[in-house]
């Protein structure tokens, strides 16, 4: 019989192991649950770590990526096509700037960003060639590259890819001491990287202020503020942009994942006129970037955002889970305490004798109907897809509930 076993074991024969799954084999995805080859259905809460904020296979944006598909895939940059100008005034209209630069993952976005901060340093604000130095914060994620992980601080991500990319200088987050100190003390700062809240770190939110302050920073020495909202971004917090929450409008910003509500990879680079110039033909790109099934499912997948309100959505709930979710954790020895912004949120695992205790909870959350992923040994990320409505998420909190209290039993 060919059953969920049969699937893992090819991929474990075939596959490269570089990743760790959860032994679940999904099928199957349809709004804010997926099922397995075997029929159990399961809430989702990782959203394809927030690509599919909009939900699995939401009809809107499978329907523009069919149609498209059947008219016209890729092109290539070489030649125009009719969908990619509609995207960018779309999507620049959206998010308020004048120009966007598509790309497909979000590593490449970032990669992308980096190139423009520095070439906008050399050519607009004069730093001397092979000068600018771009400051990046402790705990980031920013995606796989061979230069991006050359300021990771994560060994996972880093080890072993070496010689590493110089120009970055690794501050820690939250600081703006820290960040003051660094601006101060070096020359040629073009730009900071960071994400408005940090994912990989599990749910890591800044103070308030943070973010207006290390913004003001920039503006003082003349450097770029580059947010990376590829997972924070597009409602997920509670507000289209995370930056939103403090009224901060990054320089350069930096987009991915649920631009395409998980049905393509898409990715985007916005920022103004004054930046965006210093490209020039020959000078950046990618075969697949603004193909138009990709122009197609950004304008669905973004419409989604808009009509369904998802951020107004994503902000409600997610105060009200957080609330919930701590009255949980007083419950319970192994729950330290949840943390979060609209619906990207982290459990805190008390984790002091049993190291994979995160993963432990993982596994028997999806034996009761809820898939989360561990980050670290000890943190668990609840993100599901910002179409839940208040009835769904309150039975998720009883099933996360009655899994610790399973867990405290067979403790
Ligand atoms: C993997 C984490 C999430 C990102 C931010 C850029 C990218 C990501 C803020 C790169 C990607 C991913 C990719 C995924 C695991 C994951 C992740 F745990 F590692 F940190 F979501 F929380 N900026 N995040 O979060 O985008 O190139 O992947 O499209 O397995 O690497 P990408």
């Amino acid at each position: 019989m060919i059953n969920s076993q049969y699937f893992i074991e090819l991929e474990e024969r075939y596959g490269a192991h570089n990743y760790h799954p959860l032994p679940v084999v999904l099928a199957q995805g349809r709004g804010v649950k997926v099922k397995d080859v075997e029929g159990r259905e399961y809430y989702d809460f990782l959203s394809a770590y927030s690509a599919v904020n909009q939900g699995h296979c939401h009809p809107k944006i499978v329907n523009a990526l069919v149609e498209q598909a059947q008219e016209l895939t890729l092109t290539s940059r070489a030649f125009f096509n009719n969908k990619l100008g509609i995207y960018e005034e779309f999507v620049t209209q959206f998010f308020g700037y004048q120009k966007v630069l598509p790309m497909n993952t979000g590593a490449e976005a970032v990669e992308t960003a980096l190139k423009l901060c520095r070439k906008w340093a050399y050519e607009i604000k004069g730093t001397p060639e092979g000068e600018a130095k771009i400051v990046v914060c402790e705990g980031n994620f920013h995606g796989r590259t061979t230069t991006i992980v050359s300021f990771s601080v994560d060994p996972d991500a880093y080890g072993g890819y070496g010689p590493y990319t110089p120009g970055f200088i690794v501050v820690p987050y939250n600081d703006i001491p820290a960040l003051e100190k660094v601006f101060a003390e070096n020359e040629h700062i073009a730009g900071f990287l960071v994400e408005p809240v940090q994912g990989e770190a599990g749910a890591h939110v800044p103070d308030e202020g943070y973010l207006k302050k290390s913004y003001s920073l920039c503006k003082k020495y003349n450097s770029l503020f580059i947010a990376d909202e590829v997972q924070t971004g597009i409602g997920r917090t509670g507000r289209l942009l995370a930056c939103d929450h403090e009224n901060v409008r990054p320089d350069i910003l930096i987009l991915g994942k649920a631009l395409s509500g998980g049905v393509y990879p898409v990715s985007a680079v916005l920022a103004d006129n004054d930046k965006m110039q210093v490209f020039r033909p020959g000078q950046h790109g990618s075969t697949f970037g603004g193909n138009p099934m990709a122009a197609a499912a950004g304008i669905a997948a973004l419409e989604v955002v808009r009509d369904e309100q998802l951020a107004e959505n994503a902000f409600r709930l997610g105060n009200i889970f957080r609330e919930k979710m701590n009255e949980i954790c007083k419950k319970y020895e192994i729950c330290d305490f949840v943390r979060g912004k609209g619906l990207l949120n982290a459990l805190i695992v008390n984790n002091i004798k049993d190291k994979d205790i995160a993963w432990e909870i993982c596994l028997k959350l999806a034996d009761n109907g809820l898939l989360a992923k561990p980050t670290h040994t000890n943190i668990i990320r609840f993100a599901p897809p910002l179409i839940i409505n208040q009835a769904q998420l309150l039975e998720c909190i009883d099933i996360i509930d009655k899994t610790f209290c399973q867990l405290a039993d067979s403790r």
